[in-house]
C-alpha cells in the first residue's frame, strides 16, 4: 500500500475543500485533497450563484478572486414580485452599503483547481471509495482505491468537506450525533438559458400557482427556477412549458419582454432543511454540506461552506503557528451559532415565498399578512436585507 504523510488531509473537492485547501497552503499548512470524481465532473455542476461579500472578501484574500472581480456581477438590491407586480428591496441603502456578488458555483470551482494546481496542490480525482480510520486517535488516516491499487494518507486532522450524500458525517458516532431536519413538500426546476435576464437584479416570485426564481450568471445567461412537486418529472416539462410557466408566475405586466430561448441545462433540486451536530469529532471536521444542508430560497448553502472553513483554517493555523487548540475546540460551537441563524433565514425566506400545498386557509393569510408587512416596512426590509447580504462575522 502507497502511503503519504501530510497535516490535513481533506474529503471532497467541492467549494468547501478546494478553499481550504488553498487557505491552508496560503499559511504553509500542507495538505491533501481526496475527490470521489473528475475535475470535469465537479467543474460541470451547475449549483450556486449569490456570494455574500464575506465570501468575496475571503476568496480574494484566498488569492482567486482575481476573475470573480472581473466578472461578477455586484447586486445592491433584489426584487420581490406579488400580484403580477415588482417591489424592489434596496439592501445596500438598508444595510449601509452591504451588497451581494453573482458569480456562479461553477466559475469558482474553476478558479480554484486553477490556483490549487498551479501551486502543485494534491489533489487525488476519483479517489473511491474514502474510507476513514482512528479519526479520534493523533494519528487518523484516510486510505482510498485508485487505478486498483490501494493508498493510504496519514495526517494530524480530517476535514470531511464531502457534501451531504458524502461518507465523513458517519464517521461520528449515531449515538453522539444529533440530527435536526425538515423536508420541504416541493423541489425546483432549475434552467440555465442564454438568454438576457428579465431583470438587471434578482426576482424572488410568490404568486397562486408557486414560487419562481429569475436569477442569472452574466448578462447573457440567465438562471431560472420554480416551485414544483419534489417528485416532478422533467420529461414532463419541456422548455416552451418551463417558459410559459415562469412568465405566468411573474405576471405578463413584469415579465414583458422577457426573453426566452433554449435550455442549457435542466434539473431539480430538492428542498431541506438539515444540520448535524456536532461539526466536530476528534481529529475529524465536518464542514459545508457535509454538516448542514438549507433550502437555496435564501442563496445560503455555498456561503455557510465558506464560513465554515474560514473558521477552520482559522483554527488549524493557529494551532501549526503556536501550538493553540482553543480554536479547534470552539470550531463546532462557532460554526454552529452562524449556521443556525443562515437555517432560520432560509427557512422563513421558503415559508415566506412557497405555496405549500397542506396549507390551511389561515396559514394563507398569514403568509399573505407576512408579505405585506415586509414589503411596506423599512425594519422588516432591513431583517431581510442584513441576513440576504450576510450577518457579520461574530468577534
Ligand atoms: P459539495 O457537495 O459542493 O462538494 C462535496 C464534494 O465531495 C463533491 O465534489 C463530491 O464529489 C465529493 N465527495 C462526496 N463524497 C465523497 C467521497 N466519499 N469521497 C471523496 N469525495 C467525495 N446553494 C446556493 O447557495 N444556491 C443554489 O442555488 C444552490 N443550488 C444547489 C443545487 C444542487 C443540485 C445542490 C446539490 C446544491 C445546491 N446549493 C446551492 C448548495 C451548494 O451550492 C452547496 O452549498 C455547496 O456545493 C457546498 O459546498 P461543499 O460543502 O463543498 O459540498
Ligand atoms: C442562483 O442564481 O442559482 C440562485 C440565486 C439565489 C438563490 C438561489 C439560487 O436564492
Amino acid at each position: 500500500m502507497g502511503a503519504v504523510r501530510t497535516q490535513v488531509g481533506i474529503v471532497g473537492a467541492g467549494p468547501a475543500g478546494l478553499l481550504l485547501s488553498q487557505l491552508l497552503h496560503n499559511a504553509g499548512i500542507d495538505s491533501v485533497v481526496l475527490e470521489r470524481h473528475s475535475r470535469a465532473y465537479v467543474e460541470g455542476r451547475i449549483r450556486a450563484g449569490v456570494l455574500e461579500q464575506s465570501t468575496v472578501d475571503l476568496l480574494t484574500d484566498a488569492g482567486v478572486g482575481e476573475r470573480l472581480h472581473r466578472e461578477g456581477l455586484v447586486h445592491g438590491g433584489i426584487e420581490i414580485a406579488l400580484d403580477g407586480r415588482r417591489h424592489r428591496i434596496d439592501m445596500k441603502a438598508l444595510t449601509g452599503g452591504s451588497c451581494v456578488t453573482v458569480y456562479g458555483q461553477t466559475q469558482i470551482q474553476k478558479d480554484l483547481f486553477e490556483r490549487r494546481l498551479a501551486d502543485n496542490a494534491k489533489i487525488v480525482f476519483e479517489a473511491a471509495p474514502v474510507s476513514l480510520h482512528d479519526v479520534e486517535s493523533d494519528r487518523p488516516s484516510l486510505r482510498y482505491l485508485r487505478d486498483g491499487a490501494e493508498h493510504r494518507v496519514d495526517c494530524d486532522f480530517i476535514a470531511g468537506c464531502d457534501g451531504f450524500h458524502g461518507i465523513c458525517r458517519a464517521s461520528i458516532p449515531a449515538d453522539r450525533l444529533e440530527l435536526f431536519e425538515r423536508v420541504y413538500p416541493f423541489a425546483w426546476l432549475g434552467i440555465l438559458a442564454d438568454t438576457r435576464p428579465v431583470s438587471d437584479e434578482l426576482i424572488y416570485t410568490s404568486s397562486a400557482r408557486g414560487f419562481a426564481l429569475f436569477s442569472m450568471r452574466s448578462t447573457r445567461v440567465s438562471r431560472l427556477y420554480i416551485q414544483c412537486t419534489p417528485d416532478e418529472d422533467l420529461n414532463e416539462w419541456p422548455d416552451d412549458r418551463i417558459w410559459t410557466e415562469l412568465q405566468r408566475r411573474l405576471g405578463a405586466e413584469a415579465s414583458a419582454g422577457m426573453e426566452t430561448g433554449p435550455s442549457t441545462d435542466k434539473s431539480i433540486t430538492p428542498m431541506r432543511s438539515f444540520v448535524a451536530e456536532p461539526m466536530r469529532w476528534g481529529n475529524l471536521f465536518l464542514a459545508g454540506d457535509a454538516a448542514h444542508i438549507v433550502p437555496p430560497t435564501g442563496a445560503k448553502g455555498l456561503n455557510l461552506a465558506v464560513a465554515d472553513v474560514r473558521v477552520l483554517a482559522e483554527a488549524f493555523d493557529a494551532f501549526y503557528r503556536a501550538g493553540r487548540r482553543d480554536g479547534l475546540d470552539a470550531y463546532s460551537a462557532t460554526c454552529l451559532n452562524r449556521v443556525w441563524k443562515a437555517q432560520r433565514f432560509s427557512w422563513w425566506m421558503t415559508s415566506l415565498l412557497h405555496r405549500f400545498p397542506d396549507r390551511s386557509a389561515f396559514d394563507g393569510r398569514v403568509q399573505r399578512a407576512e408579505l405585506d408587512y415586509v414589503l411596506g416596512s423599512a425594519a422588516g426590509q432591513q431583517a431581510l436585507a442584513e441576513n440576504y447580504t450576510g450577518l457579520p462575522f461574530a468577534g
